[in-house]
């Protein structure tokens, strides 16, 4: 099959699966064309069945916010005709699903017709679609959509609850490469650099947003760092960043916390992680947890939105209500304490992990893409 990816070319999950996922379809055979503004953090090589193309917004002066889902839309009508793409798949609806659209209805309008499969990834719908200024085209977009899926049954629900949507949608959970993991020879272990031998490491991934509390992660990390020789990993970047490093002066923790940036490191840094925490707000899925997992690395999350279907309580970690810093603390210190605890949580993690690899997803993606296009 040709098929158009449109994604966030960032460092957030949304734009990691679908990278991830482009990869694999290619390596399948399939022909794959990233449509998006930068070239994605995790496309790394380009070759005959991975494609890149840039949308350009040329900036003009009259215009007060630049026009994106405009060009979006029309480099999606020009590379559809070039590359006779057959299927074109958004993840994240705003603008994606929504340019989409757009793109369905000039090509339709030249005897084109091409299917388009939207993937919700959380965000798009618990946070910001569901403001009223966005809602009507969200709805609308979801509604044109001829496949709808989503990460998790939880972000289905969630659709479900806060729009107004007639489309059946199709549960198809994130997915990992675990081959990746177990075969690189070539990621050497830093873990001498970060820590000592007697300590901890304990991670944190994300795009430091509210909605990943991470002013609990650092509170967390306070209370385990009390009872065991412990580092903090940090890495990202966002809006809460200085206020994390501040409360770690403010604890007098400074010395024992990490701060990375964004990184595209992250498989070194899971490679020697102990512990990971998530205490989010919601979170339709948590994919850095699964990749945490997919190290062997155990996750404290919370048990909002997706994540009781992603980390299993008393197996790959434990669950606690949003915000119980003092719980989720001492869950942490009962699986980091004991080398043998410790080593059966890293091993449950594995196990769990292996249920999400790619291998097992993929299938899902083809399956929904073959009968959209036969429908067409
Ligand atoms: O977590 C973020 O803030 C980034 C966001 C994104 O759109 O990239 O992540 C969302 O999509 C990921 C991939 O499907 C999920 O694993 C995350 O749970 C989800 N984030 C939230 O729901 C907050």
């Amino acid at each position: 099959m040709k098929i158009a990816i449109v994604c966030y070319p960032t460092f957030g999950g949304s734009g990691v699966v679908a990278t991830e996922l482009g990869l694999e379809l290619a390596r399948q055979g399939h022909e794959i064309h990233f449509i998006t503004y930068r070239q994605p953090v995790r496309l790394a090589l380009l070759n005959a069945n991975v494609h890149y193309h840039e949308v350009n917004v040329p900036e003009y002066p009259l215009f007060h916010y630049q026009p994106y889902e405009l060009a979006l839309s029309s480099k999606l009508v020009d590379m559809v005709k070039l590359h006779k793409i057959e299927i074109m798949h958004v993840h994240y609806a705003i603008p994606h699903a929504y340019a989409g659209y757009m793109a369905k209805q000039m090509l339709k309008s030249e005897g084109i017709r091409i299917p388009m499969v939207t993937t919700l990834h959380g965000t798009d719908i618990t946070l910001v679609g569901n403001h009223p200024h966005y809602k009507p085209a969200v709805s609308f977009s979801i509604n044109k959509s001829d496949v709808v899926t989503s990460v998790s049954q939880s972000l289905k629900d969630d659709t479900y609850k806060l729009f107004n949507i007639k489309k059946e949608i199709h549960v198809i959970p994130n997915f990992i490469e675990l081959d990746k993991n177990t075969n690189d020879p070539n990621i050497p272990c830093h873990r001498s650099a970060m820590a000592k031998s007697e300590e901890r490491i304990i991670t944190h991934i994300s795009n430091f947003r509210k909605v990943k509390r991470i002013p609990d992660i650092i509170r967390i990390f306070y209370k385990i760092q009390q009872e065991i020789p412990s580092k903090l990993m940090m890495v990202g970047d966002g809006p809460e960043k200085e206020k994390a490093e501040n409360l770690c002066q403010e604890l007098g923790i400074q010395d024992k916390v990490i701060f990375f940036g964004n990184s595209n490191e992250i498989d070194k840094i899971l490679s020697y992680t102990d512990l990971f925490l998530l205490p989010s707000e919601t979170e339709s899925f948590g994919l850095a947890a699964l990749e945490a997992m997919a190290w062997g690395v155990p996750v404290i999350s919370s048990n909002s939105g997706g994540l009781p279907e992603v980390n299993f309580e008393g197996l790959s970690g434990y669950l606690s209500a949003v915000g119980a810093v003092d719980e989720m603390a001492q869950n942490a210190i009962k699986i980091l304490k004991d080398e043998t605890i410790l080593s059966e949580f890293k091993k449950n993690a594995l196990q769990v992990a292996k249920r999400f690899d790619i291998k097992n997803i993929l299938p899902l993606y083809v399956a929904l893409y073959q009968k959209a296009i036969k429908k067409h």
